[in-house]
């Protein structure tokens, strides 16, 4: 017995496929699909998947992501041809560059991520599932007609129109080190989508340089979407105990007022502490506790990844989530299994490497008490102009 069973009275699925880890965006590029292939063997190590109904993930069609973005675009990323090296010509739709690189497969890639979290959301409409998870979406900052930030086609969006064929109101919540723009501006105008990111603000210091704690949404009262995006900027290094505080706190509120019909959690593991990009100290345990928080909420949820650039760091966190999704994450053993595939890599860090120990040096915490309470306190003003 590992002590993994299915849950009673309630059902995860698990969107997974594995052609999608196999992409590569090039040469040290800090977007590693092969991370979902460590995730996958740390969740299947541990037994996990048999407590959840898993899914093949299978590509959207165009006519689905036409939901959201534009024909011209999706025709673009379907027929674009990898650069030979030295060619430097520019290219449309903000491709190309060192962020979004046209690789091979890349039009599989995205349409293979986006089926899974549309799928996800459909398991959540159709009540075949209470929790739903998709990995390899989450990619927060694809607009319409533009890729952004490693991010080409918006699964979140994608899925969230497809819950509100069904749910009259969404809350979407973005743990990601960086500012969900994408997401926050496909419903910029909408009272039916609240969005909430938590991120590192810095102005243009810090990708993508949007969400300040005072873009509520559009300034014109009479616009649905007044008041309907929340954003919380931090800075360098904060700690699992103001993270949980924070997010309790304001997720708490958010419910209490727009009362959603369902929530998707973006759950960008570049928060953590030791990330290659991200500048967080929190750890694998305030991570997961926001999830833990979203599940006891009993609404149903949709989990995406996203970001998360230290691959033994997203494994353990995306692991440890899968577990609290399924309700087993105080049975399991703390220390990483023996028979896991690619333990070689968690090896490295420890003779009995665990689940929830990251690695990474601890960054002073620029955060002070004040900033803190202050952001509350406004976000607390804003949510009285928000109704169920
Ligand atoms: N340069 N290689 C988060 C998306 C963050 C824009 C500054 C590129 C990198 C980064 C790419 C191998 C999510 C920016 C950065 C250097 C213009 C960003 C390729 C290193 C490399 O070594 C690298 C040659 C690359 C890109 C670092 N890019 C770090 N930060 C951000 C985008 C995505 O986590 O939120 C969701 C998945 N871009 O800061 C520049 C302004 C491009
Ligand atoms: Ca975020
Ligand atoms: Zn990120």
């Amino acid at each position: 017995d590992n002590g993994i069973v299915r849950p009673k009275g309630y059902n995860v699925s698990w969107h997974v496929n594995p052609e999608i880890e196999k992409h590569h965006f090039g040469n040290s590029h800090p977007m590693k699909p092969w991370r979902l292939t460590l995730s996958k063997g740390l969740i299947m190590s541990y037994g996990m998947h048999i407590a959840m109904d898993t899914y093949l993930s299978r590509q959207a069609t165009e006519e689905e992501m036409r939901d959201f973005h534009s024909e011209d675009y999706l025709e673009y990323l379907r027929t674009a041809k990898v650069a030979m090296p030295d060619d430097e010509t520019p290219k449309p739709y903000n491709l190309g560059g060192s962020d979004c690189p046209i690789f091979e497969g890349l039009f599989n890639y995205c349409s293979m991520y986006s089926g899974a979290s549309i799928d996800a959301a459909r398991k959540l409409c159709n009540n075949e599932a209470d929790i739903a998870i998709n990995w390899s979406g989450g990619l927060h900052h694809a607009k319409k007609a533009e890729a952004s930030g490693f991010c080409y086609a918006n699964d979140i969006v994608l899925a969230i129109l497809q819950l509100l064929r069904k749910y009259p109101r969404v809350l979407y919540i973005d743990i990601d080190v960086h500012h969900g723009d994408g997401v926050e501006e496909a419903f910029w105008s909408s009272d039916r989508v609240l969005t909430l990111s938590i991120h590192k603000y810095d102005g243009m210091n810090f990708f993508p340089g949007t969400g300040d704690l005072d873009r509520t949404g559009p300034d014109d009262e009479a616009n649905p979407g007044a008041h309907h995006s929340i954003n919380v900027p931090l800075s360098d290094g904060i700690d699992d105990e103001q993270y949980i505080w924070l997010f309790k706190t304001i997720v708490g509120k958010c419910v209490e007022r727009f009362r959603p019909s369902a929530i998707v959690l973006q759950c960008g593991a570049d928060s953590l502490a030791g990330d290659r990009l991200g500048r967080f100290n929190v750890q694998v345990q305030g991570h997961g506790a926001c999830v833990a928080y979203c599940k006891s909420l009993k609404i149903p949820l949709l989990l995406v990844g996203g970001g998360g650039y230290t691959p033994r760091n997203v494994a353990r966190a995306w692991a440890h989530e899968t577990s609290i999704a399924i309700g087993c994450d105080a049975n399991i053993d703390p220390i990483i299994p023996q028979h896991t595939p690619y333990r070689s890599h968690f090896r490295h860090e420890t003779l009995f490497p665990t689940l929830e120990q990251i690695l990474g040096d601890p960054r002073p915490n620029k955060n002070s008490p004040k900033k803190i309470s202050d952001i509350v306190q406004s976000i607390t003003e804003q949510l009285r102009f928000v109704n169920a």
